[in-house]
This record gives C-alpha cells, sequence and structure tokens, in this order.
C-alpha cells in the first residue's frame, strides 16, 4: 500500500466511523426522548400514580395535580406503604369528588409502620368504600405489572413515596421495565431537606433501602426530583390564596384534607389558612410532562447500604432535576392547573370502568 492510498483508506475509515459513531448517538437521543414523552405531542402521557398519600399531606396535593393535568392518560392508581387498604379509601373518595371513577385504584403491599389509621382519617370517616363504583384491586402490585404488561403504549409509573410497590413489581415481572419509564421523588444529592446545604437521607429512599436500590438499578429510563427541587416547593400569598379560595371540588378536597391532616398532627390550624406545607411530591407529577422550570443533568446515583444516593459515575445514569431555573413559574403552574376546571372522564367510559384493557383481577372486586 502506497502513502496516498494509505491516507485514503484511513480517511475513509474514519469517515465510516464518524457516521456511524453519529447515527448511532442520534439513534439512542431519539429512543430515549420517544422513551421519555410520546412522538406525537397531542398523545397524552399514560401513567400510573404510586403513592404513600395520607403520610406527608403532599401527596393529596400531587393527585390532584395529576387529574387536572389533561397532559396525562392515568390508567392506574396505587397506594403504598403500611395501611394500603386505609390509604385506598382516601384514594377512592378523592376519585369520587373529582367525578374520576374511571380510574382503577390497586391497593399496594401492607408494609413497614402497620399502625391502623392515618391522619387523613377523618376526612374519610363516613365513607363506605364497598359502594364505591369503581374498580379496586386488591392486588395493586400484580395491577401495576398487568396494566405495564398489557399496555401497547409506554406506560410511565410516578412514584411518589417509598418504593415497596415497585420493587415488588419489578421482583414478580422484570420485563416491566423494557415498557415503562419511571419518575419519582426520591434522593437527595447536593441539598437535603429545608435550607441545610448538605444532603441527607431522604425518607422514601431510606424507608426501604433495598427496594430502592432495586429500582434505581433497573433497565428503564429514570427521572427523579430529589430534595434539591422538591424541597423548596411550597404556596403562600396570594398563590395559595387562590387555591384556598377555589372552592372547587378538588380544591375544597384537598384543603380540608389539609386541615385534618394539619389537625391530626399538631399543626397550627392557622397554617391552613395562610400557607401550604412542602409540596415535594408535586414536582414528579410535573416531570411526567414537562422539565422547563429545571435544570436536569444525568447522574450516575448509586443508593449506599445506609439509604443515601450518592453520585457514582459507575452507576446508572439517572435524569435529576438538581436546580430551578424559575421556582415561581412552577409555583404558579402548580396553582393554575389545581384551580382550572376539572377534567372530565373520557366520554368512553362510563363511571367506574376502567379507560384500558383491565389487569387480570384474582382477588379485586
Ligand atoms: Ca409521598
Amino acid at each position: 500500500m502506497n502513502g496516498k492510498k494509505g491516507y485514503l483508506l484511513v480517511a475513509t475509515l474514519t469517515v465510516l466511523i464518524i457516521f456511524c459513531g453519529c447515527e448511532k448517538v442520534e439513534k439512542v437521543s431519539t429512543n430515549v426522548k420517544a422513551a421519555v414523552f410520546p412522538a406525537d405531542k397531542n398523545a397524552k402521557i399514560a401513567v400510573i400514580l404510586d403513592t404513600d398519600i395520607c403520610d406527608d399531606i403532599d401527596d393529596t396535593w400531587a393527585l390532584a395535580m395529576l387529574l387536572q393535568s389533561p397532559e396525562f392518560d392515568v390508567k392506574l392508581i396505587t397506594t403504598a406503604v403500611g395501611d394500603t387498604t386505609a390509604r385506598t379509601k382516601v384514594v377512592a373518595k378523592i376519585l369520587q369528588t373529582a367525578g374520576r371513577t374511571d380510574i382503577p385504584i390497586g391497593t399496594g403491599v401492607a408494609i413497614g409502620d402497620m399502625k391502623t389509621g392515618h391522619r387523613q382519617d377523618s376526612w374519610v370517616k363516613d365513607f363506605d368504600l364497598s359502594k364505591y363504583p369503581g374498580k379496586i384491586y386488591q392486588d395493586g402490585v400484580q395491577a401495576i405489572i398487568d396494566t405495564i404488561m398489557n399496555s401497547t403504549e409506554p406506560i410511565t409509573i410516578i412514584s411518589t413515596g417509598p418504593l415497596s410497590n415497585i420493587a415488588a413489581a419489578l421482583e414478580r415481572e422484570p420485563n416491566i421495565a423494557k415498557k415503562a419509564r419511571f419518575v419519582g421523588m426520591q434522593g437527595s444529592i447536593r441539598r437535603g431537606y429545608g435550607e441545610k446545604s448538605k444532603p441527607q437521607k431522604e425518607y422514601n429512599v431510606v424507608s426501604f433501602i433495598k427496594a430502592s436500590r432495586m429500582v434505581f438499578t433497573a433497565d428503564w429510563d429514570m427521572t427523579i426530583t430529589p430534595l434539591d427541587t422538591c424541597a423548596m416547593v411550597s404556596l403562600d400569598g396570594e398563590d395559595y390564596k387562590k387555591v384556598l379560595d377555589c372552592n372547587s371540588p378538588i380544591t375544597n378536597a384537598v384543603i380540608e384534607n389539609y386541615r385534618v391532616w394539619a389537625k391530626s398532627g399538631n399543626i397550627n390550624e392557622a397554617q391552613v389558612g395562610s400557607r401550604s406545607s412542602t409540596l415535594f411530591d408535586t414536582v414528579a407529577i410535573y416531570l411526567a410532562m414537562k422539565r422547563d422550570f429545571v435544570e436536569m443533568e444525568k447522574l450516575g446515583i448509586r443508593v449506599t447500604d445506609d439509604g443515601r444516593t450518592v453520585i457514582d459515575g459507575k452507576a446508572k445514569k439517572i435524569n435529576c432535576a438538581m436546580k430551578w431555573k424559575d421556582l415561581i413559574a412552577f409555583e404558579s403552574f402548580l396553582v393554575e392547573r389545581l384551580t382550572s376546571p376539572a377534567i372530565p372522564a373520557p366520554t368512553s367510559n362510563i363511571a367506574g370502568q376502567p379507560a384500558v384493557a383491565a389487569p387480570a383481577d384474582v382477588n379485586g372486586r
């Protein structure tokens, strides 16, 4: 081979390598994008919400935001941790209040602190779950699996609690990771609770460390709002007043729940008249549809043996909302959503009928 031919060969190979490399990169980025948001901008995002509602009150705000966001097609809501049946009762009453009994509910794994009752009990004391017109799956974990595996479109799991249900679903059917993406309120990477500047053990992760590790290493596209962003969200002043004064069924349900939650936790009820508590979980709902107001970083995140979430270049890369670009705009967006006219159940559904092919119900009623 003479010098010129050698040069030509090297140049051709270089072009080929660059071309193939670009194509590969492009293909990957297209796939990731497609996995994150539907290709059709008008298509709704099919979601499952897994929530530990009735622990902190922010899950109730997050559920209201979910129901008030037209971007979503809510396939299932599952309850996580503790007395999950008691939590299902609150979800059922909220769905009935919102006219959304078309959305099935799944009762998740009863695990962790099994004390009976919770801080929103008095809101449902006269609510008879046996008369609820919608579908309730007793095996919420199987409902998660069936909803994902029977779906023709990718499902987004939004998790606003400890990860016991999601890990149980992954353990029973690992293939859900190929057909779903995960968006959650978990972790603490560079900041902790409140104004503390150092990362802390975050409740949802540290509650069930093995389960958290399973979710953080599963082979799915994963996005989180760690405390770095979600711990900064709350409403007060005019923003809060708009929700307080809206007087719609859903905002009244949120404020009524906030009031009983505050009372049962010995929080000064005057707070309910003037401001919200920290609304961590609303950011997970937001990240399932938009990212405009946050700065995202793709970071390798490892769950340590003692339940911290640390940056580790060798760990699975996760999309992390690390800073606010515009927190005030997010809070306005949240208020706008909560106070918008209610989104009715899809017209093709009769109340109580699931919107899609129902998961096989082994034990449900
Ligand atoms: Ca929560």
